[in-house]
């Protein structure tokens, strides 16, 4: 049986999306670690796993029926996390909506049969990857904000030596 490597995320608006790796490039040394690809920047919200194409149209139709608001989220804060050697920018404060959704499509996973972290939701957007040793990280003297109108299912696939995110279904957040 066909499996998909698939997650939930909120992509960047194209501008932001620039600002960042430009901000990036002067940020940070190139031996800190390995830029992740400008299009594959996004905040995951639940992560599915290898799942089977049933499972995907099951959950899908779960997201499908989610209503929450649009909220807005500010991109203000960055760490290092040393042992998966992640470099991450992401919000000080969660916003509640944001919070709500990962909520809400984690425990639809959960029951849908994928394995879901205990761990707490730390939103991130991963940066930097292979970052494993002391990273000197910049002032966080940055503040990107943009309104979070839709979420998506994003397919991973690895080929040639590369991962590629690409969104395979998106719904709207509605007021
Ligand atoms: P990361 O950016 O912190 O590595 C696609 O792989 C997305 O799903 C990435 O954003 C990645 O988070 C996240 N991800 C990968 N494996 C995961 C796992 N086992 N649990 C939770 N999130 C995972």
């Amino acid at each position: 049986m066909s499996t998909r490597r698939l997650f939930f995320g909120i992509g960047l608006p194209p501008t932001i999306q620039q600002e960042i790796i430009a901000w990036r490039a002067t940020a940070f040394d190139a031996e800190a670690g390995r830029p992740v690809a400008a299009a594959n920047l996004h905040l995951t919200l639940a992560f599915l796993g290898e799942i089977s194409a049933v499972k995907a149209t099951d959950i899908s139709r779960l997201a499908g029926r989610i209503r929450q608001p649009p909220f807005s989220l500010a991109i203000d804060d960055a760490g290092h996390w040393p042992r998966p050697g992640v470099v991450w920018l992401g919000p000080r404060q969660s916003p509640r909506g944001l919070v709500q959704l990962a909520e809400l499509l984690r425990s639809q996973a959960a029951r849908s049969g994928c394995y879901q972290s205990p761990l707490p939701f730390h939103p991130h957007i991963s940066l930097l990857r292979n970052a494993t040793r002391p990273v000197a990280m910049p002032p966080r003297n940055f503040h990107w904000q943009f309104d979070v109108t839709e979420f998506s299912l994003w397919q991973s696939t690895f080929s040639q030596g590369r991962t590629r995110y690409n969104i395979v279904e998106s719904w709207p957040l509605t007021a």
